[in-house]
C-alpha cells in the first residue's frame, strides 16, 4: 500500500482525506498518529503559503510523502474574511460553534441571500523529501444561511448553503460533500501529480 502523511491535526479533515484516498489505494496517515510532532507556524499571506509551510516541514521531519491542506472560508460581505484566519476567527481556541456564531452576528441584517455569498477555499501541498512541492487550489460556492443546520461535517458547514444543492454542508452525506466540496475538487487535480512522484 502507497503511505502518505496528511500534515493536519484537524479530525473532519483526515476523515475526509481517507474516504478520499483510501478507495484509491492510499494508506492515510495523519499528525494524530503522531502526537508528538512539530508545530508548524502557520505565517503566510495565503491558503497556498501555508499549505507549502506545512507539507514541507512535515515532510521533511518525516522524511515521507506528505499532503497539507490550508482551507477556509471567504465571505464576500465580510471582503474575504474568515479567509486564512478561519480556524480561530473568534479566538485562540479553535472553537467551530464560536466562529458560526461570529459570522452569524456579523452578518445580521443582511437579509438577502445573494448578498450572503461566499466560497470555501482550499490550497493542497504535495511535498517529497528532496522534490519540488506541487500546490493545487479548489473552491466551492455558496452562501451563507441565516442559521445553522444539519449535523454532518465540521468547521463552518452547518452556515453554508451549497449554491447546487441548496443545502448546507452539514445536511449532505460524507459521500455527498467529497463529491462536490473545495477539498474534493483540489484532492483531483493533486492526484495525478501524486502518482508521478
Ligand atoms: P490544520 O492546520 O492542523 O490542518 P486547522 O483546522 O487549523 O487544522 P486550517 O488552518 O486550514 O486548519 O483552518 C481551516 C478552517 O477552515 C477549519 O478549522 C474550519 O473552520 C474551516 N474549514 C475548512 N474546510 C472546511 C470544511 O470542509 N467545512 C467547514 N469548515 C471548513
Amino acid at each position: 500500500m502507497k503511505e502518505i502523511i496528511i500534515a493536519t491535526k484537524n479530525k473532519g479533515k483526515v476523515k475526509e482525506f481517507e474516504a478520499l484516498l483510501a478507495p484509491l489505494g492510499y494508506l492515510v496517515q495523519s499528525l494524530l498518529d503522531y502526537p508528538d510532532s512539530i508545530d508548524v507556524e502557520e505565517t503566510g499571506a495565503t491558503f497556498k503559503e501555508n499549505a507549502i509551510l506545512k507539507a514541507e516541514a512535515i515532510s521533511a521531519h518525516y522524511q515521507r510523502m506528505t499532503i497539507a491542506d490550508d482551507s477556509g472560508l471567504a465571505i464576500d460581505y465580510l471582503d474575504g474574511k474568515p479567509g486564512i484566519f478561519s480556524a480561530r476567527y473568534a479566538g485562540l481556541a479553535k472553537d467551530d460553534q464560536a466562529n458560526i456564531n461570529k459570522v452569524l452576528e456579523e452578518l445580521t441584517g443582511v437579509a438577502e441571500l445573494e448578498s450572503r455569498s461566499a466560497r470555501f477555499i482550499c490550497a493542497l501541498a504535495l511535498s517529497n523529501p528532496g522534490g519540488q512541492t506541487k500546490t493545487v487550489e479548489g473552491t466551492c460556492e455558496g452562501y451563507i444561511a441565516m442559521k445553522q443546520q444539519g449535523e454532518n461535517g465540521f468547521g463552518y458547514d452547518p452556515i453554508f448553503i451549497v449554491k447546487k444543492l441548496n443545502k448546507t454542508m452539514a445536511m449532505l452525506s460524507k459521500e455527498e460533500k467529497n463529491r462536490i466540496s473545495h477539498r474534493a475538487q483540489a484532492l483531483e487535480k493533486l492526484i495525478d501529480m501524486i502518482d508521478q512522484s
